[in-house]
């Protein structure tokens, strides 16, 4: 696929071509967004809901118009359920702290080992709180979920489900349909933490039938400090707020506040106005291409690099070994190599990777590691970048080995 709209990726770094491999933490930005927002600020800024004047009215526009976009990509049934936060880990913060509300003690949570701290934390703080207990599913040999672990945790004690629908370190895809079938078999609700799947794949969350989404603008080309909370309309209906001031008010009096309706409701002060025309921009152009070619072109990358790596000698490789079960977040090691040397190894040959615990230390302590390197790729990377992958922890290999490349 094309790169031609990220100029970022076409420049040397130590003298070596870039090759951009951290999507996993964040995605480069296309011309057409970065000169989107340059026109939206040159021309239309002003802020959202408040004013009548003309700027205002357009800003407004352009920023409803971005939650119309978001509501298709993932197919929410109406604009209510779409609530405009900072990233996954606010979204996932507001769903603790609002329906969290509703967890009494005795009550159970059920996450994974897998989970990102900020799909781990809020549930971990809540539990705390509400004396309720939070309970782990593991994973099997492979790498991949315990489906059979998950059937047993979930019970009629459970009242959130909460997993990834990716792993941002085993890449590994989490049949998070089928746990919310289980989670609504036992009444309680599903979470998905969309952090590592919606930049990557078709989203459809009436399908899935999760009750709440979460996931970050800036890892599918838009930019920092937008991200999306989605949750179905009667339960968000029933949440109470987690965020108090302007433009989430209906009427206030001296002693007592009715609220706005939804989304607005859970939109406390100025939004990320910008940001989130950005998110509505990065949509476009992503639906440019298609989400399912996206995926599938991905899961080339994945096909043609992870036997490859899996053939490099003392380099350990997480999450599945069959290309089919892992997405093209790969994480691993080099026997005897702390996963920072790897890494700056990688960087001094253009490869940009991420070496470090991935804000996922329970997994890191199950797994017996203290880190890993992690190369992420996305659509603009190529079967070329997934070579010098290869190459450049072959050349880091024996430079540690000899001292010399
Ligand atoms: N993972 C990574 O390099 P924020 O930071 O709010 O945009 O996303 C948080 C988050 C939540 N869940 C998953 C599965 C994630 O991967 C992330 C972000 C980055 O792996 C930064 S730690």
């Amino acid at each position: 696929m094309d790169n031609n709209d990220f100029p970022i990726l076409h420049q040397k770094v130590n003298d070596e071509d870039l090759v951009y491999l951290d999507n996993a933490a964040t995605t480069q930005k296309p011309k057409q967004v970065v000169e989107a927002m340059e026109k939206f600020y040159y021309n239309d800024n002003a802020n959202v809901h408040r004013g009548v004047h003309t700027l205002a009215e357009r800003s407004t526009e352009q920023f409803e118009a971005a939650r119309e976009k978001v509501r298709k990509f993932i197919n929410a049934k109406s604009n209510k359920e779409i609530i405009f936060t900072k990233g996954t880990t606010d979204s996932l913060n507001m769903i603790a702290q609002s329906y969290g509300e509703n967890i009494h003690e005795g009550d159970e949570i059920v996450i994974s080992i897998m989970e990102h701290h900020s799909n781990l934390i809020p549930w971990q703080q809540l539990a705390i709180k509400k004396h309720a207990t939070l309970r782990y599913i593991g994973l099997t040999d492979d790498g991949e979920l315990d489906m059979a672990e998950a059937k047993k945790l979930i019970n009629d004690k459970t009242k959130i489900v909460s997993v990834a629908q990716v792993s941002n370190v085993l890449g590994v895809i989490n049949p998070v349909k089928k746990l919310a079938e289980l989670a609504h078999a036992h009444g309680a609700v599903m979470v998905v933490d969309g952090a590592q799947s919606a930049p990557h794949m078709p989203i459809d969350v009436q399908a899935l039938d999760c009750d709440f989404f979460a996931f970050s603008g800036h890892k599918m080309l838009s930019e920092t400090g937008i991200g999306v909370l989605y949750g179905k309309e009667e339960l968000l209906n029933d949440m109470t707020p987690v965020e108090y001031g302007g433009e989430m008010i209906e009427f206030v009096k001296k002693y007592d506040t009715t609220w706005n309706d939804l989304p607005w409701k859970f939109e406390a002060g100025t939004p990320n106005i910008a940001g989130a025309i950005s998110l509505g921009y990065a949509i476009d152009y992503l639906n440019e291409i298609g989400m399912q070619k996206i995926f599938d072109y991905e899961q080339q990358i994945v096909d043609y690099v992870l036997p490859k790596l899996l053939a490099i000698d003392d380099l350990e490789v997480y999450g599945p070994t069959d290309p089919t079960k892992h997405t093209a977040v790969i994480s691993f090691n080099l026997k005897g190599l702390h996963p920072h040397d790897l890494a700056t190894g990688l960087d001094m040959e253009g490869v940009a990777v991420r070496a470090g615990h991935h804000c996922a230390q329970p997994l890191m302590t199950y797994l017996g590691l203290s880190a890993t390197a992690r190369a992420s790729f996305y659509f603009y990377n190529t079967l070329a970048d997934a070579d010098k992958l290869v190459e450049a922890i072959k050349a880091t290999k024996e430079f540690f080995k000899h001292g010399t490349i």
